[in-house]
């Protein structure tokens, strides 16, 4: 099989030559950050670090952590490094409460990652003449924009679906002849399962590849995909305070791994608990600097996924280091429907509303291939003897304030006061069932 690259020099670079390309870079952008952003120049005044300290890549470590309240607390353009007038797109995702986390980009800055995820779409053998349904969601998630963009970039034609409906994305796939199909794992097994419903054989259907993140997904489920679609499914990483998708991606010529952009997006693995460096080819948590973004750089983002790093030469001939599938988080974040889920969104919007009490437990689901989550709540005595109709009234305003905060939509079940096992140390907040 020809090696497709989008930029084979520096996709194949020997390592010395990348690391320097890397140094080059990370010094720039501490010194711009530093320059232009007070709560980083704050933070690391508070460390004793100064950008003349950054002398090689190892001086990494000096520098503070930035993490997801970090964002909130700077909400919404905070850590931006230009002015507003130059920033053309922002998207959003959420935050740990109730606002979400804001990333703002420059024309350059979507230029470049269209870039890079041209590049991602050729490590899965995509190119120019390939048809590709975009199924991921358009809008402040960065999974719809983002891949279109680089899907245009690459010269390919792009049908920019987005989610839902999918009868009907089943007939214009068809009827399109998609040769690709993006969407997050569980969508497309939703995809299969309706074809199946429908009596529309996958073998009528011209895809060869499928590209899927944006949640976690198993070996298992990469076999079930592949078999029900009939195409080549690889998986592709990224998260919206990086840059959204194409920080990593998976070639066609080794499944033990995702290639991490390492010329835009420097990894680190550290130890969730102590935050020290662990040496290469260690579990751990995956930390990220930008080197290249303008608007919305970040330094040192731990991003609470675990994997690991494998620096093996891979077949594909790229030398940029791998990163291990995804398999867990350090945090209680959920992925739903591709949606990311705080419980602690949940408990925002549970305690805003007047007669709710404070104990809750949010049980998730897969049915057939579908995320379900349902919310149980206790209300008080007085509200819980109440006609049924102002409890299902209640129920409701729950729902739609959940459906409309997190964008999820949600199943209420009002329980009576001290139903819900109280917790002797952690609360189990989250029962999840799923098995992915
Ligand atoms: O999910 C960006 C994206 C869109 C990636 C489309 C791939 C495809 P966020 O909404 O900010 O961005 O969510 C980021 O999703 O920290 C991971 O926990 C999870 N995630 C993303 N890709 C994968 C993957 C987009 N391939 C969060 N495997 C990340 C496992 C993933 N988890």
């Amino acid at each position: 099989m020809a090696i497709n690259y989008w930029e084979e020099e520096i996709e194949t670079l020997p390592r010395a030559g990348l690391e320097s390309i890397q140094l080059r870079r990370l010094k720039k952008l501490v010194k711009r950050v530093y320059e232009t952003v007070a709560p980083y120049r704050k933070k690391m005044d508070a460390a004793g670090v100064k950008p003349a300290d950054i002398q090689s890549l190892a001086d990494l470590a000096k520098l503070p952590f930035m993490v997801k309240d970090d964002l909130r607390d700077n909400y919404p353009f905070g850590l931006f490094t230009v002015p507003m007038d130059e920033v053309v797109r922002v998207h959003a995702s959420s935050g740990t409460t109730g606002k979400p986390t804001v990333v703002g980009y420059t024309q350059r800055d979507i230029e470049l990652w269209a870039g890079i995820m041209a590049r991602a779409l050729c490590c899965a053998g995509a190119g120019k003449g390939d048809i590709v349904h975009n199924a991921y969601g358009y809008g402040l998630f960065t999974g719809g924009l983002g891949a279109h963009y680089g899907i245009e970039r690459l010269g390919a034609t792009v049908i920019p679906v987005s989610g839902g409906n999918t009868r009907r994305q089943i007939t214009i796939m068809k009827d399109f002849a998609a040769s690709v199909l993006l969407s997050t794992p569980s969508y497309a097994l939703n995809i299969a399962e309706t074809m199946d419903v429908a009596g529309v054989d996958p073998e009528s259907l011209s895809l060869k590849v499928g590209i899927f993140g944006a949640e976690p997904w198993s070996e298992n489920m990469r076999e079930e995909v592949e078999r029900k679609l009939n195409l080549k499914a690889v998986d592709i990483y990224g998260l919206s305070e990086v840059m959204g998708p194409g920080v990593a991606m998976e070639c066609l010529h080794t499944d033990k791994g995702m290639h991490i952009f390492e010329d835009h997006f420097l990894p680190e693995i550290i130890d969730p608990d102590s935050g020290e460096s662990l040496p290469p080819g260690e579990l751990g948590e995956l930390v990220f600097t930008t080197l290249t973004k303008e608007a919305f750089p970040i330094i040192r983002y731990r991003t609470r996924d675990i994997s690991r790093l494998i620096y093996d030469q891979c077949a594909c001939g790229r030398t940029l280091v791998r990163m291990e599938k995804v398999t867990g988080r350090t945090d209680d974040m959920l992925i739903i429907r591709g949606v990311n889920v705080f419980p602690s969104q949940v408990e925002h919007v549970l305690m805003s509303v007047e007669g709710v009490e404070p104990h809750y437990q949010i049980v998730v689901d897969r049915v057939g291939n579908l995320d379900t989550m349902s919310v149980q709540v206790e209300v008080s005595e007085s509200l819980f003897s109440d006609e049924i109709r102002k409890l299902e009234k209640l129920s409701k305003t729950i729902q739609h304030e959940i459906k409309d905060l997190l964008g999820v939509t949600c199943k209420v079940l009002l329980v009576e006061p001290k139903t819900i096992q109280r917790s002797e140390g952690k609360a189990r907040r989250v029962i999840d069932n799923r098995k992915i």
